[in-house]
Parts: structure tokens; sequence; C-alpha cells
């Protein structure tokens, strides 16, 4: 699949390391005796692994290793979350609290039929059946990085389309100043709405929102799918947004209704605290959570050891280029 407009920080999936060529490498690495507990940061480290080869005297090897060392450090952001972990380590409190409980409580959610409504401030409503989703626009595929709000990231390959190409369709007005998203409200699939313990006090349906413009970006994603498959239950099936530059929480999964609204819309996770999770919700490392720092995140790749790869937190999840103009007459830590 194609990805229509590249810049730095839109991956192509040659750019990243997968998880098979991520072991490979550190095969060769580990024939070569490069594999020391003092050099676990060399294991995703290079395409160069062959080159390692050619350095014959000691020096020359110790130098290529801290050549590797830089690499890796320039890759870190780019290595594949492990797809396992993709689908086992999930927020969605519909299907319970636990990062374990979607996956196990979203197994027989019923995705087909489907509805997603188009509606609002628009000339033209329209409605997609299931089948919709997936062939009325064309499909391309993104990695992004996940930055939750509690502090861990994923890099994972979705599958969708711009939101753009969906809003462009239903012809908004001039009143459409907002996008209010909604998830499906079914107590009887998702155990989380029938009882407040086992979804988290959270007031049903999800509901979350953009300014027109942030949804019109064109890193802005609606995704049917991840690792080249049609979207697990416990990650949004069959419909989710992602929005790669905020919090996790603004990626709203398993969405029913997309409304075009002249005023700001109420969002999940502001009308439960406010003072915690902002309607903006960029990411932001200068902008601490009231009870813990946001400077720096947990990558979660691989087991082992990189599993607790603890990096630095990037302004806008590192897609400055693409949408700090967007604010740049605000102030965030006002706007957080
Ligand atoms: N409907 C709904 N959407 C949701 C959530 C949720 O609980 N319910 N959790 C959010 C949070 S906090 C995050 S971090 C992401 C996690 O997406 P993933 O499980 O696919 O990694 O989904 C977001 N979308
Ligand atoms: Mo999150």
């Amino acid at each position: 699949m194609l990805i229509k407009t590249k810049k730095s920080s839109q991956l192509s999936e040659q750019q990243v390391t997968d998880e098979s060529f991520y072991h490979s490498r550190r095969d060769v690495l580990k024939q070569l005796g490069y594999l020391g507990a003092g050099s676990l940061l060399a294991q995703s480290a290079s395409a160069n692994a062959g080159a390692l080869d050619f350095f014959s005297s000691k020096k020359d090897v110790l130098f290529q290793q801290q050549a590797l060392k830089f690499q890796q450090a320039s890759e870190s952001s780019q290595i594949l979350t492990p797809e396992a972990k993709v689908t086992s380590h999930n927020n969605f409190y519909e299907f319970g609290t636990g990062k374990g409980d979607p996956v196990e409580n979203a197994q027989g959610f019923k995705v087909d039929p489907w509805q997603l409504k188009i509606s609002g401030e628009v000339d033209k409503p329209f409605t997609l059946g299931y089948d919709d989703l997936f062939k009325s626009f064309p499909l391309e595929e993104r990695i992004y990085r996940l930055r939750c709000v509690e502090a861990w990231s994923m890099v994972i390959p979705w599958i969708g389309f711009p939101l753009a190409e969906l809003i462009k369709r239903a012809a908004p007005n001039s009143r459409a100043k907002y996008v209010a998203f909604e998830t499906l409200y079914d107590p009887e699939q998702m155990p989380g709405q029938a009882s407040r313990r086992i979804g988290g006090g959270v007031k049903y349906p999800y509901v979350e929102g953009l300014r027109i413009d942030e949804a019109m970006n064109p890193l802005t994603l609606m995704s049917v799918g991840l690792y080249g498959k049609t979207l697990p239950a416990q990650n949004g099936a069959p419909i989710r947004l992602v929005v790669p530059w905020k919090y996790g929480f603004k990626s709203i999964k398993s969405i029913v209704g997309i409304k075009l609204v002249e005023h700001k819309p109420p969002t999940t996770w502001n009308m439960l605290a406010a003072n915690e999770y902002g309607f903006y919700a960029n990411v932001n490392p200068d902008v601490d959570h009231p009870r813990w720092s946001q400077a720096s995140e947990r990558r979660l790749t691989t087991g082992g050891l990189l599993a607790r790869n603890r990096i630095a937190t990037l302004p806008f999840n590192g897609y400055g280029e693409e949408v700090a103009d967007m604010y740049k007459n605000m102030d965030l830590r006002k706007d957080y």
C-alpha cells in the first residue's frame, strides 16, 4: 500500500525495523560476539551488521560499535511494536480497565452489520455500512507512534484513510467548526458500559472531539486495520480514529457517529477530570499530568529488557513539523 504524503515523521515500512528483522540482526550480532551485557544498545542496530566483517583491528571494532549505538538511538523511535503486544496491551474501558481485559472480553464483539453515521452541519449527510468502511476511500498504510497519557507508547502500522476524505464527502457548511465522535453504546456487548466497576466509572458512550482544522489535517486517520489485517475488536473494530500527535485517549474506538458541530463538543476524559485531561491533549513533555511527569515515556518494543525502554517524549509526539502551526496563537499550557 502506498503512503501518499511522506514527511520526516511518517515512516515507511522499509524505514522501520520489524520483529523478524530485529531478531535476525540480533543473531548476526550474537555470532559476531557483540551482544555482551554492555552492548544491549547495539541489539537492534543496523542494517550494517555485515559491515562489521570489514573491521579488523580492535580499535575499529570499538569505533563501529559506537556508531551502532548512535544508529540505535536514532532508530529507537522507529522499531515496530510487535503485533502480539499491540493486540494484547489495550485501553478500551468498555471491555474493562485492565490492559489485558479488552483482548479477553472483546472476542465475541459483533462488528458486521455496522452503521457509521456522518451528520450535523453538512450538506450531504451519509451513513456507511460495514463493507463501505473498507471500500469507500482508498486505503493506505501509516506507521505512527501512539503515546498514551499514562506515559507508555507503541509504534503501530495502521491501515486506513484520512478523516479529511470522509468529511469532504459530507460537504460541511460554514458552521462546522468542530467534529464530535461517538463510540457504540451497547451494554449487552460491552460489559464496561453495564457496570461502573468494570467500566471504570466512565460515562458512556465514550465521546471525543477535534477542531475542524485538526480533523482535516492529513495526519488524522480513520483506521480499519493494523499489521495488514482488519482491526481486532480490542483495538477498536471496525473503525477507529488515530490522531498521532495527541494523547491516545483522543483516538476513539468503534465509532458509530461523526457529527460536524458549531461548538466545542464534550469529551469523555475531560468530563471525568478536567484538570487532568484537556480538550486538546497534544502530547507535551513540558506540561505534566498533575499526578506524573510527561517528560519521558516507556516505549513498548519487544519483550525482555527493551520492553522497559525509557525515551524522551517529544512535543506533538514528534509530529510538530506537520501540526504545530495549528496552535501558533495558543498557550498550550492553558489549553492542554
Ligand atoms: N471507546 C474508547 N476508545 C478509546 C479508549 C476507550 O477506553 N474507549 N481508550 C483510549 C486510550 S486511553 C488509548 S491509549 C487508546 C489505545 O488504543 P490501543 O488499545 O489500540 O493501543 O485508545 C483510546 N480510545
Ligand atoms: Mo491512553
